[in-house]
């Protein structure tokens, strides 16, 4: 077992006594996908029931219905005199109905009991690829691209059908194939049909493509003097480039852009407002398909707190986009930290739609080697009340995910990180679902059934985010990992060119105290939330540094200083990870040995790096404060001059 087949594993069912599904029987006309759905769902059959349909079965009918007007990939799942249906109005929903039938058998359910009535809750639940074209990864951290640029369009590895359905069974159905910081050349022909090749593998499993666009193209690739998104030649120029992806790939997503921001291109070198850019784009699709424009900006010249800068300059934009174009903003305002408050722009757009960007890769997570099931974080956020109008899952309408799978055969560089997929493509599905289920299904699927197994694996998993938060950015600190690479801790690094590069602009600790303030007295990005919110969060102690610049001697609720709770924290975090190792170790039996040998080397590095971050982050802590660790503590390992002398060229997805 090397981790190839993901969750779609379909381990035999080991009780006999089952009602044993029988023949999958199509009911209505059939297509490409209906026929993938009855040939997955007869092929899952006789992997959980490899005895065959012997003896007295249940037919499985996959019943394709018109009416009643339901949200495309909407199923439901009942038994009925003739057998158990799958019932859906679209061919996505039975391909849902099939894959969510195969979810529940595999979890050990037995069929006469399964009733389901689904329905996704966003329309677009999308992966965010940030590959480019030479096949490196931008923070990737599972090898190469998946997508083999190089042979592509002439040859379209099997791997591409592996992956399309890995996605449909999770119910993911937009897939942007390029990074962010995207090349031109991604919008020249000769890519275009790459794209295409890619659009009619993923077609049957309903899935469309989409491009990250370079907002400079026409001047790039175009022969054109200027990018302006006023001007009528560019506008020409877009609507033309539309125009040809359509006619190769008729079910083209869209497009999305990242535009002035971290040196990209964009409106505002002409002038122009993101609105106008985003507007220009907009007219050239059409009502063919939406783009997606990112609210992830914040610039040198600006002084402004960087945590506020996508508010300060999006929110006044609302109403001011056109109906097919959707803002995507990330979870928090500052960059997919281990812990951030919800980004004030939720709820703060009424009239414009919103796409929530989650980072599935785990840039500032420990890359692939911690583990850290992610449900939890992005249980937090979407469940977060904005104040406004209702939670940040209300305020939105579409899901996207920065993708953590390359071409490791395992997809994701490690084995729980396969969890974090998973668990993205369900919440997208259902952002109701709690962690604890996600997590339940998943390793039911991956590993195994067993009660005794779960009872371990789940708890060890819901605790892992929490264990990162305290070991490398305990109380509401953010951004203290090293430079570019961001793997690591650097708390002290202060010389890159841009002050908000520096771990010292987040965390402001010097001998009085530490955290940056976002109160009133400070930069006020605290009145970015409504106020009842803005009251919430300013109590919420794990975001204390967040939010405020404290003494070292501040009284934390429990009674404690802060600097006695500070090495506390990271002692707890360093505990968890030790703990997660002795449980991982007791599960050998439920476990292949290839599969359970390669996480228990992976806990083994994150045991030591957690030390590693608990260690190096104590000694600049100690010597910015002037202050000796309190009594009980062990002394990092090494003085803060070891610590700040590592290097890691070496370190991948930069
Ligand atoms: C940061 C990453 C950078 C991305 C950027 C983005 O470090 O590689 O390009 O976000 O989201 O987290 O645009």
């Amino acid at each position: 077992e090397d981790g190839y087949r993901l969750w779609l594993r379909n381990a035999p069912v080991a009780d006999a006594a089952q009602q044993r599904p029988g023949q999958v029987v199509l009911v209505g006309i059939e297509s490409p996908t209906m026929i993938l759905a009855r040939d997955e769902l007869s092929r899952g059959l006789a992997e959980l029931f490899p005895g065959g349909a012997t003896g007295r079965t249940t037919p499985i009918l996959l019943r394709r219905v018109i009416g009643p007007q339901m949200r495309e990939g909407a199923f439901t799942i009942a038994s009925m005199d003739q057998g158990v249906a799958i019932t859906a109005n679209s061919d996505t929903g039975l391909l849902y109905g099939a894959f969510a039938l195969l979810r529940e058998l595999g979890q050990g359910k037995a069929l006469a009991s399964i009733r389901l009535d689904e329905a996704p809750a966003y329309d677009l639940r999308m992966l965010n690829h940030w590959d480019n074209p030479d096949g490196h990864v931008e923070r990737g951290y599972a090898g190469r691209s998946i997508f083999d640029w190089w042979h592509l369009p002439g040859h379209v590895d099997a791997r591409m059908t592996d992956y399309a359905r890995a996605n449909a069974s999770i119910g993911i159905n937009g897939v942007v194939i390029n990074n962010v910081n995207a090349r031109a050349t991604m919008l020249e022909p000769r890519y275009i049909a790459k794209a295409k090749a890619l659009a009619d593998t993923f077609r049957p499993w309903g899935i469309r493509l989409y491009l990250s666009a370079r907002f400079s193209a026409p001047r790039d690739i175009g022969g054109l003097k200027t990018a302006d998104p006023l001007d009528p030649a560019v506008r020409a120029w877009w609507k033309a480039k539309a125009d040809e992806l359509y006619s190769a790939i008729p079910d083209f997503g869209g497009f999305l852009v990242k535009a002035n921001s971290e040196g990209q291109p964009g409106p505002q070198d002409y002038g122009r407002s993101h609105a106008n850019g985003a507007n220009m784009l907009a007219e050239a699709i059409g009502n063919r398909g939406v783009v997606i424009w990112r609210a992830f900006v914040y610039a040198a010249e600006n002084d402004e707190d960087r945590a506020k800068q996508a508010f300060t300059e999006f929110q006044p934009l609302d109403g001011k986009f056109a109906s097919n174009v959707v803002v995507q903003v990330k979870n928090g305002p500052i960059d997919f930290q281990p812990r951030e408050p919800f980004h004030p722009l939720f709820g703060a757009m009424p009239k414009t739609r919103l796409s929530l960007e989650l980072q599935i890769t785990k840039e500032y997570l420990g890359f692939a080697s911690h583990l850290a099931f992610l449900a939890p974080l992005f249980e937090e956020v979407l469940d977060a009340d904005t104040g406004r109008s209702g939670t940040v899952a209300d305020t939105v309408s579409v899901i996207a995910g920065v993708a953590n799978t390359g071409s490791d055969r395992n997809w994701t560089g490690s084995h729980f990180d396969q969890a974090n997929w998973y668990a993205f493509g369900r919440l997208a599905w259902n952002p109701k679902l709690p962690s604890k289920q996600i997590a339940s299904e998943w390793a039911a699927q991956t590993f195994s059934r067993d009660p005794a197994f779960l009872n371990a694996v789940v708890p060890m998993m819901l605790a892992s985010r929490d264990a990162v938060v305290d070991y490398m950015t305990p109380l509401g600190l953010a951004h203290v990992m090293g430079t570019g690479h961001h793997y690591g801790p650097a708390p002290w690094v202060a010389d890159l060119d841009r002050p908000e590069w520096n771990p010292v602009y987040y965390h402001r600790a010097d001998r009085d105290g530490i955290g940056f303030d976002r109160t009133a007295t400070g930069s006020d990005a605290l009145a970015q939330y409504a106020p009842a919110v803005a009251k919430r969060l300013l109590a919420d102690e794990a975001l204390l540094l967040w939010f405020c610049h404290v003494p070292w001697d501040h009284r934390l609720t429990n009674g404690s200083t802060l600097w006695e709770e500070l090495p506390r924290r990271y002692d707890r975090g360093v505990a968890t990870v030790a703990r997660m190792g002795t449980t991982w170790a007791g599960l050998a039996p439920y476990v292949d040995q290839q599969r359970h040998r390669a996480v228990a080397d992976f806990l083994t590095i994150q045991a030591d790096e957690a030390r590693w971050w608990r260690d190096a982050s104590l000694a600049y802590w100690s010597s910015v404060s002037g202050r000796a660790l309190p009594a009980g503590h062990e002394a990092p390992a090494h003085p803060l001059a070891w610590y700040q002398a590592q290097r890691f060229p070496e370190a991948p997805g930069q």
